[in-house]
């Protein structure tokens, strides 16, 4: 034993320098608490793999990986021996029962070089495997190691969330399950599926089939952004795309398999031109031509509240509550201009009748007749912020986006809230730095640190107030996302960051290690793993100006197994240009200043953002 253990720590690859610098052991989201401890625990052909719950998602999940990555290890059920298997050498348990205390979600994990004993309470058992699967280093003959220490931990919120519109940008149920995949292996448990809105209805209606014979198709797509070059420029390209009720239902019960619950949306009352192109009898304005929207934006033609309206709603939310089991159902109720409500005699006479004070007020009788169908299906309704201006319907989950106002007022309501405010990085449309070298985007500047240093608990609020504060959700809006490739670029690494500040308690976050030590070796694993990414630029240089003559650098690539290249000629780096192995020692002839540029480029063949730093000595 002791011959192969030593055989491993020489083997140890360059990919396990993160665990091995890093106390924490490189996990991400961080574990509430980690106690790294000496040696390894090997995984070898030999080692028994015992569980007290085969039918177990998590033991199903983990024997999914054994397969996958080549080990020939069964998951054997010990239920009846897992008393006795604390003797067993060279095993790996895993196993619910055993640890009464363990908190919600929670699990803890005990390595030594003898013995892995994984204990978690019911999804706790799942985080916990994927907590043992990131810790767990392949080595190049068919073994792995773990490195010895104990872990224990549990999520610091119960909604950990993440957001994907699929009405602007369609994505197919391929890509949906990758996007799940990847928020498994991080611990989000919420997936908020954006369906319906302007530009398109994407999921299939059996009683209303015109949503998306007419709503899912546009007749062509905006080029470019809103304001600037392309102002006025379209595509000409008809562009559509749905989800059959089957299709639907493969995902929801995907999802469930990795403790996700999925929450739709089905946008009201504004947001709502496809579903008015397809039903122009939802509109305050029958008579009128609608499209499906081609451009993005606010608009006004938005459902009318009328009875013909409501009973149609209802039936698409009840065939949408036969497809979705889950206990929330997103209303939308955000940006619904109410110009076509000011000029509707129905919508004038309504606001008498009901003696509401405006169209405010209408927008909030419109949401609470929703909420009360939703009610009466034992449902839960969750809206925008919007939904708290006229009036908060009684039940109301909040999500609040614009900033944590809503939020703030909602939970000082006693409604439970969602946090996603976009001014605090959690909006993943929006540009990862202010570098011209981003990608074309909605715009706004949120790179992975703003994230990352979000509290989503708001100090006004008092310690109760506080526990409606339900968790936290980063949202991917699509306008400028038409592909998959740059879904995953605006996604990662941000999603990190958010799984961190949605799990992590807040004293055991740290953005130096996490930037520093974890994203590189994580980042390099979802390369593996087919991820696309954005690359985080170099460590150790900026875009900026140094004066002197004689400098020395150190640079560190932000992928695991990638290269810095640079250039000191004022020429793009590429890779034929100098590789960077070791320290830069540059000299700066006096009335001279030297041009410094560096790109990082992945295995793969992903590219950083060029840093440029000019070294200057110019003695002005
Ligand atoms: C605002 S967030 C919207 C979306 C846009 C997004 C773009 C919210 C409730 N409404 O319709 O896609 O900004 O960032």
């Amino acid at each position: 034993m002791k011959k192969i253990l030593f055989a491993f720590l020489t083997l140890l690859s360059a990919n396990t320098w993160a665990q091995v610098n890093d106390p924490g052991m490189g996990i991400i989201p961080a574990p509430v608490s980690v106690k790294r401890a000496k040696g390894v625990f090997a995984i070898t052909p030999e080692t028994s793999i015992l569980c007290d719950s085969p039918g177990h998602k998590a033991i199903k999940y983990f024997a999914e990986y054994l397969r996958k990555n080549g080990y020939t290890n069964s998951i054997v059920d010990a239920n009846t021996m897992t008393k006795n298997a604390a003797g067993v050498k060279n095993a790996l348990l895993l196993l619910t029962a055993g640890n009464p205390k363990l908190a919600p979600e929670g699990y803890e994990l005990k390595i030594s070089d003898a013995q892995v004993v994984l204990n978690g309470k019911g999804p706790g058992l799942f985080y916990g495997v994927q907590t043992l699967i990131q810790l767990i280093n392949a080595d190049k003959r068919g073994y792995a190691s773990i490195p010895c220490g104990n872990i224990s931990d549990a999520p610091r919120f119960s909604y950990r969330g993440l957001h994907l519109d699929v009405s602007r940008h369609f994505f197919n149920v391929e890509f949906i399950k990758k996007y799940l995949d990847v928020m498994a292996m991080y611990k989000l448990n919420t997936f908020h599926w954006h369906l319906t809105d302007d530009q398109g209805w994407r999921i299939e209606i059996k009683k209303y089939p015109r949503l998306t014979q007419v709503g899912a198709n546009r007749a062509q797509t905006k080029i470019g952004n809103m304001t600037g070059r392309n102002a006025d420029l379209y595509d000409n390209t008809m562009y559509g795309g749905f989800y059959t009720q089957d299709e639907v239902r493969e995902v929801v019960a995907y999802a469930a398999e990795k403790y996700i619950t999925v929450i739709p949306e089905i946008e009201m009352p504004g947001h709502s031109s496809a579903a008015i192109a397809a039903y122009p009898l939802l509109s305050c304005d029958p008579g009128k031509n609608y499209k499906v929207a081609e451009t993005w934006g606010v608009f006004k033609d938005v459902f009318c509240p009328s009875d013909t309206t409501f009973r149609i709603l209802n039936d698409i939310l009840d065939e949408v509550m036969d497809m979705f089991p889950g206990k929330y159902i997103h209303i939308g109720g955000d940006e619904c201009p109410k110009d076509a409500w000011k000029q509707s005699d129905f919508c004038q006479n309504l606001i008498k009748r009901e003696a509401l004070r405006d169209e405010n007020g209408l927008q909030s009788y419109f949401i609470q007749r929703i909420e009360r169908h939703l009610n009466a299906s034992g449902r839960a309704m969750i809206g925008w912020d919007e939904i708290l201006e006229g009036g908060l319907a009684p039940n109301a989950t909040v999500m609040s986006w614009r900033g944590e106002k809503g939020g703030i007022a909602a939970a000082q309501l006693n409604h439970d809230v969602i946090m996603t405010p976009s001014s605090a990085g959690l909006y993943l449309d929006h540009a990862q730095g202010k570098s011209r070298q981003e990608p074309l985007s909605i715009g706004g500047n949120a790179p992975l640190s703003k994230l990352y240093s979000y509290d989503p608990v708001p100090d006004v609020l008092t310690a109760d107030q506080q526990k409606h504060i339900k968790g936290v959700q980063g949202n991917l809006w699509t306008e400028y996302i038409a592909t998959p490739a740059k879904a995953e670029f605006m996604l990662l690494p941000r999603m990190l960051a958010l799984a961190e500040v949605a799990w992590t308690p807040t004293a055991a976050k740290n953005y130096d290690n996490f930037s520093r030590l974890r994203i590189p070796r994580h980042l390099g694993k979802l390369e593996a793993r087919g991820y696309n990414y954005r690359v985080p630029e170099v460590i150790g240089m900026s875009d900026t100006l140094l004066k002197g003559g004689q400098f020395k650098l150190e640079l560190t690539p932000t992928v695991e197994g990638a290269r810095i290249y640079y250039t000191i000629d004022g020429f793009t780096p590429r890779e034929t240009d100098l590789w960077y192995t070791q320290p830069l020692i540059i000299t700066v002839p006096a009335g001279r200043e030297i041009d410094l540029q560096a790109i990082i480029i992945t295995p793969a063949g992903k590219r950083s953002n060029i840093t440029e730093m000019v070294l200057d000595n110019s003695g002005k």
